[in-house]
């Protein structure tokens, strides 16, 4: 296929293909306490090209750990320039996660940076916790022994069980943006109200994503939700404007 060959060129050449970041914020103070790192791909002739078509093509075609390096050495190179309290969480796929080499690929990048693991988040949606479960359970084991932290990513929308949840060692939950989305619905109030008591319960944090209004914004602060993602608090930037605002949030 074409754009397989496109991709390929792309990462070749690294240029075109980067993280932007996302802040996100703590819903009591305000203040700007992590953000979200999200592939961009600048076609050379195309422009951009969506993240939902050219992540699942480098699943398909082995090019998604290539990409994965780049959005993890763009993300601690940001790391490295933001206050230490500031973290950043990348998204992780199914297949990345399941393979062998992934810990070691991570953490020797961490360190080849200089940062604390701690700093770092890996989201992993469900149907990731549900698939190869040995080999993803021992990576998550060893990451997170080292310090890495885990959040769920679209929580609610996957094949989850709660099982699952029971069993996985996470550290956050992101409630997926549908239910935030139709939050002033009739009886959908209650339904995130019980996402974050379960992730309260089992001593995990928990964000809402896709945050697009002011009412939405007050309710899950009504709510105790602890962090809060979206377009009504920040697109996603690049990465000197990210800094920026973290310069000017703080
Ligand atoms: O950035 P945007 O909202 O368009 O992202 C669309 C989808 O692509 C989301 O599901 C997001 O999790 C995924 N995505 C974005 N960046 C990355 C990445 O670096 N790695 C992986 N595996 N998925 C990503
Ligand atoms: O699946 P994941 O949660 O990683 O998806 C992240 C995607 O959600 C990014 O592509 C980002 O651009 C998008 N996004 C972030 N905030 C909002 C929002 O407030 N509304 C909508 N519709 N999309 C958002
Ligand atoms: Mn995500
Ligand atoms: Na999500």
């Amino acid at each position: 296929r074409a754009l397989e060959q496109d991709l390929r060129l792309a990462l070749r050449e690294g240029t075109t293909i980067e993280a932007v970041f996302q802040p996100v914020f703590a819903s009591d103070t305000g203040e700007l306490t992590s953000m979200e790192a999200l592939a961009r791909w600048n076609h050379k002739k195309l422009g951009p090209i969506a993240p939902d078509i050219f992540i699942p093509l480098a699943e398909e075609t082995g090019l998604i750990a290539d990409i994965g390096q780049i959005i993890l050495d763009d993300t601690c190179r940001c790391l490295v320039d933001a206050p230490s309290t500031v973290s950043i969480a990348v998204n992780v796929s199914a297949i990345e996660l399941a393979s062998p080499s992934f810990p070691l690929r991570v953490l020797s990048t961490l360190e080849s940076w200089e940062i604390d693991p701690s700093r770092l988040e890996l989201e992993i949606t469900e149907s990731v916790a549900v698939e190869k479960r040995g080999a993803v359970e021992s990576n998550i084991a060893s990451l997170r022994g080292a310090g890495v932290r885990f959040a769920i990513d679209d929580f609610g929308t996957g094949y989850s069980s709660f099982a699952r949840i029971r069993t996985l060692e996470i550290d956050r939950m992101k409630i997926d943006r549908s239910f935030i989305q139709d939050m002033e619905q009739s009886g959908n109030k209650e339904l995130v109200s019980a996402m974050i008591a379960m992730a309260h319960a089992r001593g995990m944090k928990i964000t809402a994503e896709g945050v697009e209004t002011l009412s939405q914004c007050q309710a899950l602060k009504a709510l105790r939700c602890d962090n809060l993602q979206g377009y009504l608090l920040s697109k996603p930037l690049s990465r000197d404007m990210a800094l920026s605002k973290i310069g000017s949030d703080t």
